[in-house]
């Protein structure tokens, strides 16, 4: 994992008097990285590790790799980010699909979105976005449905914009675990008079499966689609948000909100559910969405160490090169860890924003508004950056 360095160093190399070319050489020599690459045969590990170790970087490989007594290793590359450049680079050029390594290498390496471009608007990403929530919904479980009512709804997306809300996330179905379908027409008949009272001095997400409302939606002036199935219940979605120019947030969910939690297993919880969001990143490419962007699922279909693992590993998702949501406030991880009830999990929350933050997590997606963008600004003003 890294923490912000090359942006760090080449603020110091401006302070000390470098210019923007010294800037740009020497930069990537002033940031350290390791980079895990999990599952080489064992020649592939030996190639690997001979071109670190010829740059003046490291490749950790499993001891029997060397004389070839396993068929497989993991290698944890260690060095700097100009080192690992090169690597990048000599490895496409090399057999045991190495090559395709080679290509990942330089994804991770290459720069990070810089703006969210939604339905002619432009978010930057220079900083964390803050995504307010607003359920439309009698059974949403952490606002017991107060918002249920319409002049309420609006009240308290005017009250999550004035908080500092970048983004306001408008859901009119509940996804809590073993939560009943809605039908399209109460969805729209919860959704839509909110999105059209705010639609004109907000960006708005509509938090969807279905293409129908998702459509309503952007023709009301909506920018983004949330869709926890990640186009999977319907792959309408991904055509519709194309077709208004809109962002499309795609998640990983394990199972069904229905049984999502009954026992949820992986091999490997955060290759799994990367390999998951780059297949549906690339789907939603194809169907012509150009602003993709992921989301690990926090109590999607996870165990308390599965979210956790996620949280701590978020680069592993940033390094797909989408901008990245978060989606942790309040969940009942944070009751599994600490055993707080939803109305005392203020804190853990405001902790995992900002340690999601300066993972590379580009938008959160939180109830507390006010407590959340104060707590970014502040740690934001603590690294820098
Ligand atoms: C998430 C979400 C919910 C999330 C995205 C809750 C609708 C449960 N969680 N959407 N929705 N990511 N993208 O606690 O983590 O808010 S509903």
């Amino acid at each position: 994992m890294h923490i912000g360095g090359s942006a760090e160093a080449a603020r110091l190399m401006e302070a000390v008097g470098v210019n923007a070319d010294g800037v740009r050489i020497m930069a990537p020599k002033a940031e350290f990285r390791t980079i895990l690459v999990k599952g080489l045969s064992a020649g592939a590990a030996n190639v690997v590790k001979q071109q670190m170790l010829s740059l003046g970087g490291e490749a950790a490989v499993a001891s029997g790799a060397v004389n070839c007594s396993v068929d497989e290793s993991d290698a944890l590359l260690a060095g700097t980010e100009k080192q690992m450049l090169r690597l990048a680079e000599s490895l496409t050029r090399q057999p045991f699909g190495l090559s395709a390594l080679g290509e990942e290498l330089k994804t991770i390496l290459g720069p990070k979105p810089e703006k969210l471009v939604c339905a002619g608007r432009e978010l930057s990403l220079k900083r964390p976005l803050v995504m307010g929530i607003l359920n439309v919904t009698p059974d949403s479980f952490s606002d017991g449905g107060d918002f249920f009512d319409t002049e309420k709804a609006i009240g308290r997306a005017k009250h999550i914009l004035a908080e500092g809300a970048d983004i306001i996330d408008v859901g009119g179905e509940s996804t809590r675990p073993g939560s009943a379908y809605v039908d399209e027409e109460e969805e729209l008949r919860r959704v839509m008079p909110v999105v059209e009272a705010v639609a004109a001095d907000a960006v708005i997400s509509v938090d969807t499966r279905k293409s129908i409302v998702a459509r309503k939606a952007l023709d009301a002036g909506a920018a983004m689609v949330n869709d926890i199935s990640a186009g999977r219940d319907d792959p309408g979605v991904a055509a519709t948000a194309a077709e208004f120019g809109a962002a499309l947030i795609l998640m990983h969910m394990l199972g069904t909100p229905a049984d999502m939690q009954v026992d949820p297993r992986y091999d490997d919880v955060v290759g799994e559910v990367r390999d998951f969001l780059a297949e549906r990143a690339e789907w939603a490419r194809s169907e012509g969405v150009e602003s993709v962007v992921v989301d690990p699922g926090i109590g999607f279909g996870k165990t308390l160490e599965h979210n956790l693992e996620l949280l701590r590993n978020t680069p592993a998702i940033t390094d797909l090169g989408y901008p990245v949501l978060v989606g942790h406030s309040r969940k009942s991880f944070i009751e599994m860890l600490l055993g707080l009830p939803v109305e005392e999990r203020l804190a853990p929350s405001l902790a995992v924003a900002v340690e999601a933050a300066r993972r590379g997590a580009n938008v959160l997606r939180v109830h507390d508004v006010k407590e959340t963008v104060e707590a970014l600004a502040m740690a934001r003003a603590l690294r820098r950056v």
